[in-house]
């Protein structure tokens, strides 16, 4: 049965916080390596300090100057680690509410086949991108989605995987693939770049309706989000077991959440009830982080959906 989110977390998943923190996440990362067509960086090398400066540098970068998966480097720990951050949130709150209809986040337990009653394949409109028309194909499912499903499921497969590299592979080659499979019409759809008589992302975007999983600044308003990574979070449970390892997740780097925004979560669930200072400053320097990422030639999130950009 397919359940809804509790309002309540889908209202606090709407706050522009929470938004702006999701989106800023994947875009700073996928681009910080990232060149136009012309080879010039799409962040030049002050844009990158001021970003330092504020405490937003990836960890590591995801992606390397034309866009392919920069397997090695542990970014892939980073994916999972951020989005398992996002899950406990999540499961934080819906403890509070205490709904039985809902909780806990509860993954897929196996990717929707084609033709599934509870998560059908929203309809292709005519506007859509190329790989979200590609990724809503049953060709798409049945050539690629399923085998990526069979070896993210198969110990042989898992076990000759670092951390990193099942994090990188899975967020490229399967997830990315499943926000633009099961994205419906927007209607209006969020543009990347905000026109230049604005100063900011409009706010209009944060109205709870927009919850369009084909964009990072609402995917994870949408109910569907929570069923994919979960069952995306439990690619490290079979992955443990494949290399059998017990106990807590063996992450190899360090998050310091405190000076680290970008790795974790940024508030408490409690904070529609509490904005203090400390929460003002991290919105603060989102908003000026959005402001340098504010460009076009951006890889934009759930765009790669293979090994390079579709
Ligand atoms: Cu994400």
């Amino acid at each position: 049965m397919v359940t809804m989110l509790p309002p309540k977390v889908k209202l606090m998943l709407a706050l522009r916080e929470h938004r702006m923190h999701h989106v800023l996440w994947h875009i700073v990362r996928d681009n910080w390596e990232a060149e136009d067509d012309d080879g010039e960086p799409v962040f030049s090398d002050a844009e990158k300090q001021s970003i330092k400066d504020i405490g937003w540098e990836p960890p590591r970068p995801s992606l390397d100057k034309d866009g392919f998966r920069k397997e090695n480097n542990k970014s892939g720990e980073d994916f999972l680690f951020m989005h398992r951050q996002m899950i406990l949130h999540v499961n934080t709150l819906l403890s509070e509410i205490g709904d039985t209809s809902y909780p806990k986040v509860v993954g897929w337990t196996r990717v929707p086949p084609l033709n599934d009653p509870e998560y059908p394949v929203p309809p292709v409109w005519n506007s859509a991108q190329d790989s979200i028309k590609t990724c809503k194909t049953d060709d798409y499912y049945s050539n690629i989605m399923v085998l990526r499903e069979n070896d993210f499921t198969n110990p042989e497969y898992l076990s000759g995987l670092t951390l990193g590299q099942l994090g990188s592979q899975l967020e490229y080659r399967i997830h990315n693939g499943m926000h633009l499979r099961w994205a419906s019409d927007p209607g209006e759809e969020r543009p990347l770049v905000y026109p230049s008589d604005a100063d900011t992302i409009d706010t209009k975007w944060d109205n709870p309706s927009y919850d369009y999983l084909a964009d990072p600044y609402s995917s994870h308003v949408n109910h569907i989000f929570w069923k994919l990574h979960g069952w995306i979070d439990d690619r490290i449970t079979d992955w443990m077991r494949a290399r059998n390892i017990t106990g807590e997740v063996p992450w190899s780097v360090e998050w310091d959440m405190n000076i680290m925004p970008q790795h974790g979560l940024i508030h408490e669930p409690h904070l529609m009830a509490k904005m203090d200072d400390g929460t003002n400053n991290i919105i603060n320097r989102m908003e000026e982080v959005a402001k340098i990422v504010n460009k076009p030639n951006l890889i934009t999130p759930f765009s790669v959906i293979d090994d390079g950009i579709i």
